[in-house]
């Protein structure tokens, strides 16, 4: 097992609480009229974001779904920026011109944020060739929900990585829902590891992604195979404790089971092994609480105040004049 700094361990924590407090916030700005469009929270899969960002390094890639806002935070994107773009303001990651589902920071090797479910996969196949081809040495890390491993894209994807060796690791946030759809609706398998066997592909671990380290470190494993060797499948057990997007009456689940694994918060599972290794005490950890609520109302602040993007900005960063 990796042996954490005190440092490191508290980074993580602090990560999985800003992102908490941006999700949070960002449900009482949509209530307000102040964010548009879908909205997607990340609520209960924070330790699955933390832990499989911090294992790779900073020349390896990352996509993903709209599930995104969790993703940009543990990748380090600036904070400000992420609320300016939830509010559509000229100075988000995309100009104000993405929104939730479409952050991206190229600096950050960070590309996304995609609303078609899968439709990111082929994308990062793409990415990964050219670590291949060009004989650079980076790997490429590629989220996705369970419901995207049934769709046209991922079978795609998976083939082409296999046969040309590529270095992705396909990591699969199972949330057990795609929507209100449980896995076993919609997948032959509910084993979402087993379909790396279609492929010839290294089959990776079903880690517990609600266990910030444990996913670290299957993580770290698998980036480690995959951009000497070759893709890995593998899976991280999570649930999200909101629903699918703001307004989901959640009929397909009872509250008895949201409940339950809400008692298992991975925030507050985190904070008692932090202190139960004596990396950090209660006044540490109340401390990085009430920084991350801070740094989530000055962003909020900046991003009101910003300015919306202007008319003529509509036909720039556009593929046609
Ligand atoms: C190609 C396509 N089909 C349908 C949708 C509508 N849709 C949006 S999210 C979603 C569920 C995806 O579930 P999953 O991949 O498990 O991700 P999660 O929302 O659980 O993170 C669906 C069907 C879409 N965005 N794109
Ligand atoms: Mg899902």
């Amino acid at each position: 097992m990796a042996d954490f700094k005190k440092a490191d361990l508290l980074d993580m924590y602090y990560d999985m609480v800003l992102i908490r407090r941006f999700e949070e916030r960002c449900a009482q700005l949509y209530q307000e009229g102040k964010i548009g469009g879908f909205l997607h929270l990340y609520i209960g899969q924070e330790a699955t974001g933390v832990g499989a960002v911090r294992a790779i390094r900073k020349e390896d890639h990352i996509f993903t779904a709209y599930r995104d806002h969790g993703i940009a935070i543990a990748r380090g994107l600036d904070i400000n920026a992420l609320m300016a773009e939830m509010l559509g303001k000229v100075t988000g990651v995309s100009k104000g011109k993405g929104g939730s589902m479409h952050l991206a920071s190229r600096e950050h090797n960070f590309w996304g944020g995609y609303a078609i479910v899968g439709g990111h996969l082929p994308l990062a196949a793409g990415v990964a060739l050219r670590a291949r081809y060009m004989e650079e040495d980076f790997g490429v890390l590629c989220l996705m929900g369970d419901g995207a491993t049934n769709i046209g894209y991922f079978h795609e994807s998976l083939d082409l990585s296999a046969v040309w060796d590529l270095p992705v690791v396909w990591l699969v946030e199972n949330n057990q829902y795609g929507m209100g759809t449980a896995v076993k609706r919609a997948s032959g398998v509910e084993e979402i590891v087993k379909k790396a066997q279609a492929y010839g592909m290294k089959e990776g671990p079903r880690c517990d992604g609600m266990d910030v380290i444990a996913t670290y470190e299957a993580v770290k494993e698998a980036m480690e195979y995959a951009r000497k060797n070759g893709p890995v499948l593998m899976e991280a057990l999570t649930y999200r404790f909101v629903g699918h997007s703001m307004g989901d009456p959640e009929r397909y689940r009872t509250k008895d089971e949201v409940r339950q694994y809400s008692e298992e918060d991975p925030i507050g599972k985190f904070g008692a092994y932090i202190k139960s290794k004596k990396k950090g005490t209660d006044a540490e950890l109340a401390e990085l609480d009430q920084k991350a609520a801070e740094a989530i109302e000055a962003a909020v602040q900046f991003a009101e105040e910003s300015p919306d993007p202007t008319f003529e900005s509509l036909f720039e960063d556009v593929y046609v004049d």
